[in-house]
């Protein structure tokens, strides 16, 4: 496996959760630029840049974009939603990062696509990321959107594309739906370190969760990408309580996505 190593990495919804994590374990191997919505105090992150930018705003992106060799565009409304809220926050600023990045010349995006992708197969199945998607949620859709413009970039203007169906991002497994879907931190950082240096990747799917013993997704794409990951949910199978919100026997209970393949935007309580 060949490796290139990116210097100056844009990471959008820098100051979320996962954003934070990469912060982390990443800060002394790239020049990061962590890009996000709400003001942030530089001083909390030493090494990196902290800017603020609206993804709606194409003009805005395309200055941060700025001189990056890779993207990493985590920024997204993270559940279910509204149809217009998932289009402004979802669908439109994705397309943002994609033609910015495109203008600006960069040559890699790693996009956070997610498991609801196909959260409507059941939890029986083993699938890869050849299976036909089966979004759950209009998140899922707008997700499986994502992946469909990375696709286009990649085989129109040439950029690696890789979309991560990340499973649960935690610092621990809480429930039994995690002990088969949990990323952990270190895996994650991992992974997309993976995913910003392997080389002539073009465009790839995969899942992203750590080697759990009773994951529902194979780990096709691993291996070109050269990601190991260390972590098995399984060392707490003993600890993780049911899921909550889900009844046992419920649509929720036999599909992957779990709670999501019951959510529907439209009647609210
Ligand atoms: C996701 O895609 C969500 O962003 C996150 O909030 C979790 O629900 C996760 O999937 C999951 O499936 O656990």
């Amino acid at each position: 496996m060949t490796h290139q190593r990116p210097q100056r990495v844009l990471v959008t919804g820098g100051l979320g959760q996962i954003g934070r994590c990469l912060y982390q374990g990443l800060v002394d191997r790239y020049r990061l630029v962590l890009l996000d919505r709400q003001d942030a105090q530089v001083a909390d992150f030493p090494g990196a840049d902290v800017v603020t930018a609206d993804l709606t705003d194409l003009d805005a992106t395309c200055q941060v974009m700025s001189g990056v060799d890779a993207v990493v565009h985590l920024a997204a409304h993270p559940v279910e939603a509204s149809f217009e809220k998932i289009v402004t926050d979802n669908i439109l600023t994705t397309h943002i990062v994609f033609e910015a990045a495109r203008r600006a010349g960069v040559g890699r995006v790693v996009f956070a696509s997610s498991n609801h992708v196909t959260g409507f197969y059941g939890r029986e199945e083993t699938i890869g990321p050849d299976a036909p998607v089966r979004p759950d949620t209009f998140y899922g859709a707008s997700k499986t959107h994502g992946e469909a413009v990375g696709r286009l970039y990649a085989d129109k203007y040439g950029i690696d594309v890789v979309c991560l169906r990340i499973g649960s991002f935690l610092d621990q497994p809480t429930d039994i739906r995690h002990l088969s879907t949990w990323l952990s931190p270190r895996d994650c950082q991992e992974l997309i370190s993976c995913c910003l240096e392997a080389r002539g990747l073009g465009y790839l799917v995969v899942y992203g969760t750590s080697r759990n013993t009773r994951r529902w997704w194979s780990n096709a794409g691993w291996e070109p990408l050269g990601y190991r990951p260390q972590d098995d949910a399984e060392t707490f199978a003993s600890e993780v309580g049911p899921e909550p919100g889900v009844a046992p026997g419920s649509e929720a209970a036999a599909r992957q996505g779990g709670w999501f393949v019951e959510l529907d935007p439209f009647h609210r309580t």
